[in-house]
């Protein structure tokens, strides 16, 4: 009768006692092979995953998690080679439960986000070992890096198209969210851009619906930025949302007619349509639609500054990084990690943070003191709701900007600027979140 032999954590096999042990139960690869807490990896050489990981045995779990995600699985191998053992991840790493591995980059196809995603933050998640699980960061070798083109334009090459020098952008998203036609849209548009919004898009959830076909509001829209810019001496972008099956016609579509910018839901689209639509040589405006539903959570999912990371890597321009302020969730401290995370110098260009959600003129000042001015600022409500209309409320935001940069008081400022004084009396102003 074949004895059930149980092997150890540190490989070595002891009989089991029970012999009716399910021959798949959970025998946990042997730990000394992906655990080695003395290495100390090449950053050059290694792609460096933190994570927080919370089970029983952080360690052991920490050497299967390290295993799942490289060359291993369940149990050892008969068909294991020695030369495969160059491929294997190895924890390095642990603090509590902070644990870091490193990748080798030979496991990795150079370019490929989704495969990267599908290693380092794939099956792991579901491992039942696993009781809690968060990516917290990546941290890619300069020859990784150089495998991705990355943004087109970043800050600088979108400013060099809107000849905004140094200033912090002034955009909006078109409200009601759903429901306007492409003539209503075009309308609410122009009075934005002629009230002073530098850059109009479309909500994240409008594409091509019964109510507002997308190819007419492009070009409806398209000759509404046209015309406020010849009115107001500003250059004007709109980013229709292009995220569907058919992004790239879209975009060229955008294109055809004289857009110099797109959007995409970078989650809900995914990394490679992306990468695709950098080939359209247009601006890349990234909206992070559904990205809470793994990143809030602060003991289990994917944090925003690694989709920050490869959206960058993929080729985004302009990336909504949340705000410290109005009606998402988000800490000062996060986001300014994000937003040295998509502006640090690696090679790429940086790409434009956007703030936005729930913002109005009354938290501009203190938005600006921890952003600084190369940031997007969108407001949707707290333009489309102000008491005199879009274009009172664009002014307004403008306004706001320019108290910030000329570090006036809003209240000071609005003595002589009755749209930011309306704004004020409707929405005040408050403080971001530490
Ligand atoms: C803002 C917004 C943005 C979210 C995105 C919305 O509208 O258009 O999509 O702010 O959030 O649909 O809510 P309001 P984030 O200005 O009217 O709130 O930038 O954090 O991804
Ligand atoms: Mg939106």
């Amino acid at each position: 009768m074949m004895i059930q032999l149980k092997r150890n954590y540190f490989g070595k096999v002891a009989p089991s006692t029970d012999q009716s042990e399910n021959p798949f139960i959970i025998r946990l690869p042997c730990r000394s092979m992906y655990v080695n807490l003395g290495f100390d990896p090449d950053p050059e050489q290694f792609i460096i995953a933190s994570f927080h990981l919370e089970s029983e045995n952080v360690l052991k779990c920490a050497g299967f998690l390290a295993a799942e995600s490289s060359v291993g699985t369940w149990t050892e191998l008969t068909t294991m080679k020695n030369r495969i053992e160059k491929l294997k991840a190895v924890v390095f790493r642990k603090e509590g439960n902070f644990i870091q591995v490193a990748y080798p980059l030979e496991l990795f196809e150079y370019g490929n986000i989704p495969l990267l995603l599908s290693d380092v933050a794939g099956n792991i998640f579901g491992l039942e070992y696993v009781s809690r699980l968060k990516l917290l960061d990546l941290d890619f070798p300069k020859d990784y890096i150089s495998s991705f083109p990355g943004p087109l334009y970043g800050i600088e090459g979108v400013r060099n198209i809107l000849k905004t020098g140094e200033r912090p952008h002034v955009g909006t998203i078109i409200k009601p969210k759903m429901g306007l036609n492409p003539e209503e849209t075009a309308g609410v548009a122009f009075d934005a851009y002629t009230g002073g919004c530098d850059f109009v898009k479309d909500d994240e959830n409008l594409s091509d619906q019964k109510f507002c076909p997308f190819e007419e509001r492009v070009v409806r829209v398209l000759e509404a930025a046209d015309k406020a810019g010849e009115e107001t001496g500003e250059k004007k972008m709109y980013a229709p949302n292009v995220t569907s099956p058919q992004f790239m016609e879209r975009a060229q579509f955008v294109k055809d007619h004289g857009g110099a910018c797109i959007m995409i839901d970078v989650l809900t689209a995914g990394f490679t349509a992306v990468q695709l639509l950098r080939s359209t040589g247009m601006v890349i405006h990234g909206h992070r639609a559904m990205h809470a539903a793994v990143t809030r959570d602060p003991r289990h999912g994917i944090e925003m500054v690694v989709f920050a990371k490869l959206a960058r890597l993929a080729g985004v321009d302009q990336l909504h990084i949340g705000a410290a302020v109005g009606k998402m969730k988000g800490s000062k401290k996060e986001i300014q990690k994000i937003r040295d995370a998509i502006t640090e110098d690696i090679g790429l260009k940086r790409v434009f943070p956007v703030a936005s959600g729930g913002l109005y003129p009354g938290v501009v000042p203190e938005l600006l003191e921890f952003m600084g001015n190369d940031v997007i600022i969108q407001a949707g409500g707290g333009i489309h709701g102000h008491p005199d209309g879009t274009y009172c409320g664009a002014k307004a935001m403008r306004q706001a900007v320019d108290a910030g940069m000329k570090k006036i008081s809003l209240t000071k400022y609005a003595e002589e600027h009755g749209e930011l004084k309306k704004a004020l009396e409707k929405w005040g102003s408050s403080r971001v979140r530490e």
